[in-house]
């Protein structure tokens, strides 16, 4: 580490290196998957989350590993940062059996009960009204966790999201609804299919709680958050929050590139506000990393993506007979009563 040190504290010097780590973990993650997919091994969808790496960086550091985490096909990211092992998140994308599903969710369904991760939903929207159910679960059974749902800008347009914004303000449910705005749903630009721009005012409607925050200020995300875990613990109220943020690459890897939807100017603007580049700068800036750490750590996260990626071509793939395995779960009395 750099010997000059002008953060607040030792803490914030720690937390800040953590922040900067995840999201270069899902950055480096993406990089690989996107280099498998090409290579055939992994198949069907596959969505990456290359520039909206400090929304989830900045959200999760909010939380406790009790609270629970919800989204959408964009999900490796959010899976890795909530502590899926990278091996477990690879070995689901190439469909393998060590995966964290065994290889049976793929790149849109990860999934880990373990770490209260709930998925990885593929159908738009269908992540809100079961992050509104837990909520509603969290409070019956007395309990101070959250739940973060996360979701499109194209999501916030659905019934779903009001339906359910509607209980969540009604009920006062401890739930953060996060809009990760990236502007367009697939190629279409949130202008074309939104009757007001700023999403984060329809909290209004619903007594619910609001904010819109930059979302490629990894600390900005954090801090806004936090105030909505605050209040969800203390007062059981729900907040919605705007993340304003773009990504990088396409909508899946069939729209590889920039697609025909936007400019190659507009993506080269959105590129000088890469949170990670933001982040390692205002670090290397108050003397908190050299860049000879970050170049450290780099190669360190290097290492442990290629480490996931051997890994998960070692797996064998599931047996044809695991087609019938986890299609249902017996809900006994005992799963019911845990919190
Ligand atoms: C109910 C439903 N309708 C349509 C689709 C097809 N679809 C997949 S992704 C997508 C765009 C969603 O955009 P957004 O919610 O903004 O998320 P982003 O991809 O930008 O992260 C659509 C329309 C779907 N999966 N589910």
């Amino acid at each position: 580490m750099a010997t000059k040190k002008k953060s607040d504290s030792k803490s914030d010097a720690a937390l800040h290196l953590k922040l900067l780590h995840d999201m270069l973990l899902q950055r480096r993650f993406e990089e690989r998957a996107a280099e498998a997919y090409a290579l055939g091994k992994i198949g069907g969808f596959c969505h990456l989350y290359v520039g909206q790496e400090a929304v989830s960086a900045g959200t999760q550091s909010a939380l406790r590993p009790d609270d629970y985490v919800i989204t959408t096909y964009r999900d490796h990211g959010q899976a890795l940062v909530r502590g899926i092992t990278p091996r477990a998140v690879m070995a689901e994308l190439f469909g393998r059996v060590d995966g964290c599903v065994h290889g049976k969710g793929g790149s849109m369904h990860m999934f880990d009960r373990g770490v209260n991760f709930l998925g990885g939903h593929g159908i738009v929207g269908g992540q809100i009204p079961i992050a509104t159910g837990v909520g509603f679960a969290i409070k019956y059974r007395g309990g101070d966790q959250v739940c973060v749902c996360f979701m499109g800008e194209a999501a916030a347009n659905g019934g779903a999201f009001h339906e359910s914004l509607n209980m969540a303000g009604l009920w006062k449910l401890p739930v953060i609804y996060v809009i990760e705005n990236n502007k367009y749903g697939m190629g279409t630009a949130i202008e074309r299919a939104s009757a007001i721009k700023d999403l984060y005012k329809r909290g209004g409607s619903y007594n619910i709680a609001d904010a819109s925050v930059d979302g490629q200020d990894v600390l900005a995300v954090r801090a806004t958050i936090t105030e909505a875990v605050d209040r969800a613990r203390s007062e059981q109220t729900p907040s919605l929050v705007e993340v304003h943020t773009y990504r990088f690459v396409g909508h899946s890897m069939s729209d590889a590139a920039s697609g025909t939807y936007r400019t190659k100017a507009e993506l080269e603007e959105s590129e000088k506000r890469d949170p990670i580049a933001l982040f390692r700068r205002q670090l290397q800036d108050a003397g908190e990393i050299s860049a000879a750490d970050y170049d450290t750590l780099d190669a360190e996260l290097k290492g442990v993506v290629q480490d996931a990626w051997d890994f998960a071509d070692a797996s064998p793939e599931p047996p044809l007979e695991a087609l019938y395995e986890d299609v249902l779960v017996e809900t006994t009395s005992d799963v019911m009563a845990e919190a």
